[in-house]
């Protein structure tokens, strides 16, 4: 049976290239694109688009019902800053938008559903370094809380209903293709931007936050090796761990320098996206998912810091 996949929150950071790594994979018109805002990109020739809100049980409903899809990828989501200004809404958003998505996908049968979780599920007593895939999680932002309850009900929707969910903690993801949406790991995006731009950069985060992070080509490749894997494979129902490279600014500035040598870091003090990195991991131990479905990062800082100034020079 041919796929039709659903991907909700395209316009976003990661729907963006997730949308056009699927198309190139499968046929354009099985890939459906769905957003409340219309994308940038001219739909017609890019393939299917449809507005979406994922709280509007009414619209996604009449979507199910259009393309009966095999899969859903469910982006839509609040991220830690923006969600600690409106925690109602983050909450509201990633939690009733998740269930809803699950409710469908069981009503029209479909076989596979990916949601996003996050290192934000860790919290101040968690382990730092090499943080396992099971310990204390006490997370202190509304998106953690969410994104923690989310996989409780992930694994609920498996064990209960036999609903094939899937799901990855992703680290701070490092991309160049859209801008990151209210993120407290975004500062290792922009800092690439203004290093391009006027050769130097103020950083709310200081000089020795060091964070899990990995560059979008390794993030994108990685989500589809886990919904691809066969399903005797996946042992984890609530979220994988997942790693990519860890680096704190300090690292991010002395890679920068070696393409822009006059580049300069600053920083803001008193940011309070600061306390939400505070209480995050440092680096993470995914053996899970090495073991479970070969997981793999190719992407180091090195490679990553490239990647990022050679294309955002040429975009
Ligand atoms: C954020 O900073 O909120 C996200 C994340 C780590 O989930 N990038």
């Amino acid at each position: 049976m041919a796929e039709i996949i659903l991907v909700i929150g395209s316009n976003g950071q990661i729907g963006t290239e997730l949308v056009t790594e699927l198309r190139r994979i499968h046929n354009v018109n099985q890939v459906v694109a769905c957003d409340i805002r219309r994308p940038d990109y001219d739909t017609k020739n890019a393939g299917p688009f449809e507005f979406v809100n994922v709280l509007d049980k009414e619209n996604l409903k009449q979507i199910f019902t259009k393309y009966k899809p095999t899969q859903v990828y469910l982006l839509a989501a609040l991220l830690s800053a923006t969600g600690e200004q409106n925690p109602k809404l983050a909450w509201d958003l990633n939690m009733n938008g998740l269930l809803n998505v699950l409710d469908f996908a069981i009503d029209f049968g479909t076989k596979r559903v990916y949601w996003p979780s996050s290192i934000a599920v860790f919290g101040p007593n968690s382990p730092k370094q090499q943080t396992p895939q099971f310990c204390t999680m006490d997370p202190n932002t509304v998106y953690g809380i969410s994104k923690l309850a989310g996989e409780r009900w992930c694994e609920y929707y498996f064990q209960k209903y036999g609903l094939d969910v899937r799901s990855i903690r992703y680290p701070g993801l490092i991309s160049w293709k859209a801008m990151p949406g209210g993120g407290t790991t975004d500062y290792a995006i922009h800092i690439f931007h203004e290093a391009l731009k006027k050769g130097s950069y103020s950083s709310f985060l200081s000089a020795e936050t060091e964070l899990p992070m990995m560059y979008m080509d390794d993030a994108i490749r990685g989500t589809i090796e886990l919904m691809d894997a066969p399903e005797d494979k996946i042992n984890i129902r609530s979220s994988y761990n997942f790693g990519g490279v860890n680096f704190n600014p300090e690292d991010l500035a002395s890679e920068i320098k070696k393409h822009i040598p006059d580049f300069k870091l600053n920083y803001t003090a008193n940011d309070p996206r600061q306390k939400i990195a505070d209480s995050w991991p440092k680096s993470i131990d995914d053996q899970v998912a090495k073991k479970d479905w070969n997981w793999q990062p190719k992407f180091d800082l090195e490679k990553l810091t490239y990647e990022m100034l050679r294309n955002l020079k040429k975009s």
